[in-house]
């Protein structure tokens, strides 16, 4: 059997380089993409690519042989409208494209909880006990950057539609860092060891067409639901509960009063913000 090719794109932005180790095994081949060159973030045997994940021929370049693409470049939060549809809605249509065209057979997408972002869990009633599915969690954007990850499942859904063969599974990643960082982040939070068995999953040859998932470790506080993640296969184990302890509480009643919001909307503080503008 021939060897396994992941193309992970934008390798050298905050999740790229959580991954990108992680992916890393015998018989597989790991090529990086990113507009970013950081010697210091290539695995040993990893192979680094550089250019944008806008410029349709670099893609189809980098795709080339792949089995699965990883695509993680993008801006990562709410800024101007050009730059979050040249980079994020036609970056990722650069992706699918080059997919279609040379016939690589799998695709993941990172999507965002912003995708859903308006959505309060207190109007929807989801709760621990009753956490929130994807199919329940129709597309609500809480700025351009959340927008522009509603086009990305879309269009993942559209050329799966149009291309027999193709799989994509666009992720709704809630908050992934190393470790979870506030307290939001003790229900939303993604491990970075979850992420690359999420990725494991979808490389099973038994998950095929189009599917969108919550993005979020096994956490006693997640109020989104690991079921349709688990029926690609997705078994996380992580639990940010056992960083509650470091993770600080409000000092004043206005915070607190904002807490309050951050945690009932899917979007944390996005809804709070001008669109457009970084807040
Ligand atoms: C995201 O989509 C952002 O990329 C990330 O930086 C965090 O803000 C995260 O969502 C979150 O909601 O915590």
């Amino acid at each position: 059997e021939s060897q396994q090719t992941i193309l992970i794109t934008g390798s050298n932005g905050r999740i790229g380089r959580l991954l990108s180790a992680r992916l890393t095994k015998p018989g597989r081949h790991i090529r990086l993409l990113d507009i970013v060159h950081d010697p210091s973030n290539i695995p040993q045997g990893a192979e680094f690519v550089s250019g944008s994940v806008t410029d349709a021929q670099v893609v189809e370049q980098a795709a080339a042989g792949v089995d699965v693409i990883v695509h993680l470049a993008g801006i990562a939060a709410e800024a101007q409208w050009e730059s979050i549809l040249d980079t994020n809605v036609h970056g990722t249509w650069c992706v699918l494209e080059a997919a279609r065209k040379i016939g690589v057979p799998r695709v993941i997408l990172a999507s965002s909880n912003h995708a859903a972002g308006m959505l309060r869990r207190s109007d929807l009633g989801a709760d621990t006990q009753n956490p929130l599915r994807v199919c329940d969690a129709h597309p609500a954007p809480d700025s351009y950057y959340g927008f522009s990850k509603t086009a990305m499942e879309s269009l993942g859904r559209l050329f799966v539609a149009k291309t027999p063969g193709l799989c994509v599974v666009a992720v709704r990643i809630g908050s992934c860092w190393a470790e979870p960082r506030n307290k939001r982040a003790l229900s939303i939070w993604l491990s970075p060891d979850d992420f690359a068995r999420l990725v494991e999953a979808v490389l099973q040859p038994a998950v095929t067409g189009y599917h969108c998932v919550w993005g979020v470790s096994r956490n006693t506080r997640r109020w989104w639901s690991l079921e349709e993640g688990e029926a690609i296969g997705f078994r996380p184990v992580d639990d940010a509960e056992v960083f509650a302890h470091r993770v600080g509480s409000p000092r004043d009643e206005t915070t607190a009063a904002l807490v309050a919001d951050e945690l009932d909307y899917v979007g944390g503080v996005f809804p709070s913000w001008e669109l457009g503008i970084h807040g």
